[in-house]
């Protein structure tokens, strides 16, 4: 009995001792895991800056300049802005496309996001981007000629300058297709290869 006594005290005492230690692991192990989720956070929050490139950008708002080739430098602003994206609200702006017959203009294409403050400048995103986008122009019913679009780094077609050669007086429609082809772009590609970043049909008139 008194031999158990001393055991139980023992193991009492040990009990005691060991309890702090316990206290000291779960505390441990308490901070190693908390650093471990933040670690998890930090890296998932950088990964998450990394990966914004190739991620899908809301373009809220497209403008298409047109500078008459040999003229007197006028430039013809059009402009398509939907601040809530597609779907939702319908565009705010959405303005025809009205050129002179028989010019050839060259046309520059900005796109930028007016749904954040400041606005998000997208044109430089796509331009850095060149290799993994490209523009399609696709007339249907005008008599446009779209051509020399713009080319990325590898010479393949990306089109955020391009020209237009306008012929007789007509009303139709040009879609502009903005595709996203991240690491899978070559030439001849279809206009359905990759994901659509924006897809535009613009009443366009000759007059
Ligand atoms: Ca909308």
């Amino acid at each position: 009995m008194y031999r158990n006594k001393t055991i139980s005290l023992f193991l009492g005492k040990l009990y005691i001792y060991s309890k702090p230690k316990f206290i000291i692991m779960k505390k441990t192990v308490f901070q190693f895991l908390l650093s471990f989720l933040l670690t998890g956070l930090l890296f998932s929050s950088c990964k998450k800056d990394v990966d914004d490139p190739n991620e899908e950008e809301l373009i809220t708002t497209v403008k298409l300049r047109f500078t008459e080739v040999g003229g007197a430098g006028t430039v013809s602003t059009f402009t398509f802005k939907d601040l809530d994206g597609e779907g939702g609200a319908p565009p705010s702006i959405f303005q025809d496309i009205i050129l002179a017959p028989s010019k050839v203009y060259t046309l520059g294409i900005s796109l930028s996001n007016e749904s954040v403050s400041p606005a998000e400048d997208i044109t430089a995103e796509i331009a850095a981007e060149a290799l993994d986008h490209q523009f399609y122009f696709v007339p249907t019913g005008v008599n446009v000629t779209v051509s020399n679009l713009n080319t990325d780094s590898r010479g393949l077609p990306l089109g955020l300058t391009s020209t237009w050669t306008t012929g007789g007086a007509s009303t139709g429609n040009m879609k502009i297709t903005l595709k996203h082809k991240p690491g899978i772009k070559a030439a001849g590609d279809p206009v359905t290869k990759g994901d659509t970043d924006i897809d535009l049909t613009w009443v366009t008139k000759v007059q």
